[in-house]
């Protein structure tokens, strides 16, 4: 049987749909994890999986799964899909793409009347991002055993609240959710994405054929002083937090020295309490996001940078901890072949590269044979309100998704 063709304007239309939720008027969007705009598009995609008659469910820590049935209901389930959530100046393309490219490969079976052998689940991730909770690619984590529960549920955001009170609010918000009851086994899981890089834009390639994601370490360092008096306290007396910070950061920056240019290290979020002009700061946390393709390298950066933030001596007491340290992970091969041959058969240049951003694929990949589908994005810009991926682009990614689901699911 040849693979049913997508309708790329209905992939297009609900992009345009999903953009407008949390739209800042910049161009993207701001949908933090578990906000009232991440629910809102939650509801959206229910929406949409519910008019298909697709079983809408969530597990403990948010994970909304949308299931089709296959002939077989005691088959292993191919799983697709990526997160809604954003940055909070993201674009309308990361996560967004593979959650809407893996609904629309049902909605081909659907409109087809295709019978699958197994059934095809498509799952957008809690917490992808980690920008409103961290760590990042939390409920994906969660699923895959690689983070407690408990823990999840104990991260606070900005302003105190909770995730276990945001997922409280998220089932009040989405009445009609029902709990998802654990996976029995998952046959394959495959996602797609924007690169979020220039690589494929480059190689004028259309199809991204992932071989697998660099390790991603993420510590919070905090800084504890004394706060007083601006005018008034003699420099030579202050426990200034900010100060010891700023020699903290001093200090991770030259253990981050790489001639190679292969390590990335961003200090993406650094709040200062209590953040007054003429109070001294008291306190100061910051995040420190480390990557590298090397583990060894990746552990090492990470361990100096801990026994930096240990060894520090100032007037200041020094906390620095590790939130997630996610290891390299390779691509199944098999899964490989099957996305290039598909790209081949619909004629798409493709090849093979991989990924410097994570996604939840990693975790995905320690469980059952998995692999992801790049698509390019204008100037490999992403995390960024002027992300672009061509329609063009978009729907050859979703038809090789497409083609390579209903392969794993057995087509009659
Ligand atoms: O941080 C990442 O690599 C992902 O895009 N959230
Ligand atoms: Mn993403
Ligand atoms: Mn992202």
């Amino acid at each position: 049987m040849a693979f049913p063709l997508i309708d790329p304007e209905r992939l297009m239309d609900r992009h345009a749909a999903m953009a407008a939720v949390g739209a800042t008027g910049r161009g993207g969007v701001d949908r933090q994890a578990l906000s009232a705009e991440d629910i809102a598009a939650r509801a959206l995609l229910i929406g949409w999986a519910q008019a298909r008659g697709f079983a809408c469910s969530a597990d403990t820590v948010g994970n909304l799964f949308v299931r089709r049935a296959g002939r077989d209901p005691a088959a292993a389930a191919v799983l697709t899909g990526s997160h809604l959530d954003s940055q909070p100046t993201g674009g309308n393309y990361d996560g967004v793409f593979g959650v809407l490219a893996g609904l629309e490969l049902m909605e081909t079976l659907e409109d087809r009347g295709i019978a699958t052998r197994r059934p095809v689940e498509l799952v957008s991730w809690t917490n992808e991002e980690g920008a409103r909770f961290q760590p990042a690619t939390m409920g994906s984590a969660v699923f895959a055993g690689a983070m407690p529960l408990a823990e999840a549920l104990r991260a606070v955001d900005r302003d105190g609240i909770a995730l276990a009170d945001a997922l409280e609010a998220m089932w009040a918000a989405l009445p009609d959710l029902v709990r998802h009851c654990p996976v029995a086994a998952i046959h394959a899981y495959v996602e797609a994405h924007i690169e979020q890089g220039p690589v494929l834009e480059q190689a004028e390639a259309v199809i991204g054929v992932v071989t697998g994601i660099q390790g991603l370490r993420a510590l919070a360092v905090e800084t504890f002083g004394a706060e007083g008096h601006a005018g008034t306290v003699p420099m030579a007396g202050r426990r200034d937090a900010f100060v010891a910070a700023v020699d903290l950061v001093a200090a991770i920056r030259e253990a981050c020295r790489d001639p190679e240019d292969v390590l990335r290290m961003t200090i993406g979020q650094f709040r200062v309490v209590p953040g007054s002009p003429n109070t001294i700061p008291a306190h100061v946390r910051f995040t420190v996001d480390l990557r590298h393709p090397d583990d060894g390298r990746l552990a090492a950066t990470g361990d100096r940078i801990l026994e930096a933030c240990r060894r520090y001596r100032g007037p200041c007491r020094v906390e620095a901890r590790e939130l997630l340290f996610s290891h390299p992970v390779d691509f199944d091969a098999a899964i490989r072949e099957r996305i290039a041959r598909h790209a081949e058969a619909r004629g798409y240049r493709h090849r093979a590269l991989r990924s410097g951003a994570t996604h939840d694929a990693k975790f995905m990949a320690g469980l059952c044979p998995t692999g992801m589908i790049f698509v390019p994005c204008r100037g490999g810009l992403s995390h960024s309100e002027a992300e672009e991926a061509s329609a063009a682009h978009l729907a050859a990614g979703a038809q090789v998704l497409s083609d390579t689901v209903i392969e794993l699911a057995g087509h009659d």
